[in-house]
């Protein structure tokens, strides 16, 4: 259903008329909220002002979604995630709302610039990558396909870190989003939870004359809410992001305070504020900090009580549970959320084992997002029955009963039992996350067709054998509202020119752009577009390192987290080979490059933070060198960001997507990219398979070993000095790095990165080396032919509409928690002008 209200009319006169309301609006909110007069307001006022503005302009339809979630009949789709990488909002719902061009004239109108204002929001970076920012996508697709749902997650104080390069260095900087002030959230201190943690438990019996057992924590912590409406694209439902903060039972102790011990006063006010302090900046790589496991419990636990309240307040019990909530676990952060969920249903509301148990497993379903060992979480017993002692308790019972499940299946099979226990006890004894989750749900999902069928065939090959039905596949997505039409605003405005813009909410519609191909005026178009961005992002670092980007380049761009299994390295390797193949023989015929990189990399990760340090060193020496500058630059962003990839994605000649194939479980970026018209260089990994299908093997750079061959070569005794010594330009590459080339003669700086390849070589770097420069070679040669190029790209484009995330949230609600849309009626109400009265 689309919306057709008020807000977004299209004659003359209402438009006038609400400009001059926006304006009014803007003005009011200076006055009244920012308690400033619009002369003397600071750009962040305006900011303020604006964004108030906007948000009263959502807030019928807010408060319509709000009870339509409170409907009987609705299903809601509770989405647990420990991130959500939103990126900034005001774009983003002017766009939703249909507001944008009016907002921005009104603006214009006060002597101000739309773009600046935009620009102007400090993001939400409440995730690490790929993770939390497909958990944004899919919030957007939500709403927009009108599916009622809340995203639960934590309101960190402090988001990812600011990535400063010093000296080429990365820095990390304390990320204060909250400072300037966030118009979008609203507090709903009434709906405060209760948390407990540590402590005991006891047996006791209850007035029934029932054996029960209670949790008597050793100190509790309170959860605030803070609601973030999510608004779907040009429709009346607005979904919720739900983000717990913090805080103490009480704010201070005054007994302590009277004899003097201020700090011991306070004490248990940081104590708890430190809880939702900041986030883990570590992605995929799971370090076993007790205050993570309980940020994740907190969390878990918050929104559980939050979604039993939502559900008494309709029912008289939680019988039906599953009928009105399917909870999607995003990854095993939020899997504890299985014990926490039975023990409310058995110590709380009473139920029984079994019953309780039932309602669980048809409760929630379990998103993987990771082969990596390293990446799976596994809690030491210990740790976990200290800080949640009921919650071990109940995991062991759990796992009890299903292990007398394996063994009814695998008799005699202690293989299988050791194996598929969730206590892991080969050594110091863990709780793996991974079976609790598969267990404790109705689904499991893998997020690309590869991904899922190595979970099958590897990672979880024991519990799909026992339950052959439960794991299946759904392709990530991206949202095309903020990766095409807010950030590529050019081609979104040449695509609805030439077929409509009814692709914005049916992606496949792209696939009508294909016969445009052969259209030579299409064509000019589509370039000029391309070039434009390139020259936009030209101008922004030209004012940082001079005139020296050209945007007849070819851009080739790898934007991602800094990890070595994404292979930023072999991307470097190639650069080296092209420098010295460069210096050797001037007239080497390759079109002009800039090799742009982006990315944070764990502050704890050495290697990834030594790897941005020789990016640095490789653009520093590169850069410099007049007989290499004008074919071939490098260029490190610092911070990428959501709002960086704004522009990124939209200036992209050609996106690396270049990890070892079975490691990266799908990759986002690589949508991202392609729907802006990049081509892509990859190897057959994640969604890059499904990428390369659509679009059709002679639209894709394909190089590298497959799966197979990967798993071949490393039973067979992958040997990299080997491959090092029989291949002249590799060798030549490594050897000027390891000589001291590229960090002024030091010969030691590299040498980790250098061994690291050369005698163990965990990517196989150098085994995918050869292979990649040769792709890379008939990539220039391909980009020196514009008008191949272009058809290429523009199919590229056309053929993505597999990858909204419409269509992934469409396969969820399909296959996994059975729900329909659910249109909110927009009933405006009209506050009421004399006052009101207190029921
Ligand atoms: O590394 C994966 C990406 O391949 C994937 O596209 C993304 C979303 O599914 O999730 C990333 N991921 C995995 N982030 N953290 C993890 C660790 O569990």
């Amino acid at each position: 259903m689309t919306r057709t209200n008020t807000t977004d009319c299209s004659s003359h006169t209402n438009d006038s008329n609400n400009i001059k309301k926006l304006k009014r609006g803007f003005a009011y909110k200076l006055f009244y909220q920012q308690g400033v007069w619009p002369q003397n307001a600071s750009l962040n006022d305006y900011y303020l002002a604006v964004s108030y503005t906007v948000r009263d302009r959502m807030q019928q339809m807010f408060l319509n979604s709000i009870l339509s979630l409170q409907k009987k009949e609705s299903k809601i789709v509770g989405y647990l995630s420990a991130e959500f990488l939103m990126g900034p909002h005001l774009h983003n719902n002017l766009i939703n709302l249909g507001l944008y061009d009016q907002v921005s004239r009104a603006v214009e109108e006060c002597g101000l610039d739309i773009k600046q204002i935009i620009d102007h929001e400090e993001e939400p970076g409440l995730g690490n990558g790929g993770l939390g920012r497909l958990a944004a996508c899919y919030l957007d697709s939500l709403a927009s396909l009108q599916i009622p749902a809340i995203g639960y997650g934590i309101r960190y104080e402090f988001g990812m870190f600011d990535q400063e390069i010093k000296n080429g260095w990365q820095k990390e900087l304390g990320d204060r989003w909250l400072q300037p002030g966030n118009p979008w959230e609203f507090k709903k201190a009434d709906l405060t939870v209760e948390v407990g943690a540590r402590g005991h438990t006891e047996q006791y019996t209850d007035d029934h004359g029932n054996q029960r057992v209670r949790w008597v924590p050793g100190g509790m912590v309170k959860g605030i809410p803070y609601d973030t409406p999510v608004l779907g694209y040009r429709v009346n439902n607005v979904n919720l992001l739900r983000l717990w903060s913090a805080e103490a039972p009480k704010s201070f102790d005054f007994d302590d305070f009277n004899v003097g011990d201020y700090q011991g006063a306070v004490h248990e006010k940081i104590m708890a504020e430190t809880i939702t302090k900041v986030l883990y900046p570590n992605d995929e790589h799971f370090r076993g900090k007790e205050l993570r496991l309980f940020q994740q419990y907190f969390f878990v636990s918050c929104s559980m009580q939050d979604m039993v309240r939502i559900h008494l307040f309709m029912f008289p019990n939680l019988d039906n549970f599953p009928d009105k909530f399917a909870v999607q676990l995003n990854d095993t952060h939020p899997a504890i959320a299985v014990p926490e969920f039975m023990r409310l249903l058995i110590d709380v509301h009473h139920y029984s084992w079994e019953r309780a148990w039932d309602i669980v497993t048809h409760t929630f379903a379990y998103t993987n997002h990771t082969l990596l060992p390293e990446a799976l979480e596994k809690w030491p017993v210990a740790m976990l029955g200290r800080v949640l002692p009921r919650h071990l308790e109940i995991i062991y019972e759990i796992n009890s009963r299903f292990l007398d499940l394996v063994r009814i299946k695998y008799p005699g099979d202690v293989d299988v039992v050791r194996r598929m226990s969730i206590i892991d006890e080969s050594g110091e004894r863990y709780v793996r996350m991974a079976h609790l989750a598969c267990i404790g749900g109705y689904a499991i999902n893998g997020v690309a067709e590869l991904h899922t069928r190595l979970l099958k065939n590897h990672t979880l090959t024991d519990f799909h054998r026992l339950w052959p039905d439960k794991l299946t596949n759904v392709t990530n997505g991206v949202t095309p509202r903020r990766w095409m039409v807010l950030s590529n605003p050019r081609l979104a405005r040449l695509i609805s020119s030439a077929i409509g813009d009814g692709w914005i909410t049916n992606l496949y519609k792209l696939r009508e752009l294909e016969p445009m191909v052969d259209d030579p005026v299409f064509c000019e178009k589509w370039q000029q577009v391309k070039f434009d961005n390139k020259q936009d992002i030209c101008a922004m670092f030209s004012c940082a390192y001079g005139p020296m980007f050209n945007p007849y380049a070819m851009f080739d761009v790898q934007v991602k987290r800094i990890h070595e299994y994404k292979r930023q390295h072999l991307n470097l390797l190639h650069i080296v080979n092209l420098y010295q193949r460069l210096k050797n023989n001037p007239n080497l015929d390759v079109p002009p490059r800039i090799f742009i990189f982006g990315g944070k990399a764990a502050p704890g990760y050495t290697m990834a933070k030594l790897i941005i340090k020789l990016i640095n060193s490789i653009a520093e020496v590169v850069n410099s060198d007049p007989d290499v500058n004008t074919r071939l630059q490098v260029l490190f962003i610092p911070n990428f960001n959501v709002q960086i990839g704004h522009m990124v994605y939209p200036m992209a000649d050609l996106s690396e997507q270049i990890s070892l194939a079975g490691k990266e479980a799908s990759g986002t970026g690589n949508m991202k990219f392609s729907m802006n018209g990049a081509l892509t260089i990859g190897t057959l990994d994640g969604a890059n398979v499904e990428i390369r299908e659509e679009v059709a093997p002679e639209n894709f750079f394909l190089f590298g070993m497959d799966v197979n061959e990967v798993q071949e070569l490393g039973t067979a005794g992958y040997d990299p000095q080997t491959i090092y010594n029989q291949n002249e330009g590799l060798k030549a590459a490594i050897n000027l790095i390891a000589t001291g080339h590229f960090s002024h003669g030091d010969r030691e700086l590299f040498r980790p990165l250098i061994d690291s390849l050369l005698y163990h070589d965990p990517y196989m770097v150098l085994a995918d080396y050869q292979s990649y420069v040769d792709c890379q070679q008939k990539v220039g040669e391909v980009f020196q032919d514009t008008r191949r190029w272009t058809k290429m790209a523009i199919l590229n484009a056309a053929r993505m509409g597999k990858f909204s995330s419409d269509r992934s949230i469409a396969d969820y609600c399909r296959k996994i928690w059975k729900i329909k849309p659910f249109p909110v009626e927009l009933k405006l109400q009209q506050l009421p002008e004399n006052g009101f009265k207190f029921p």
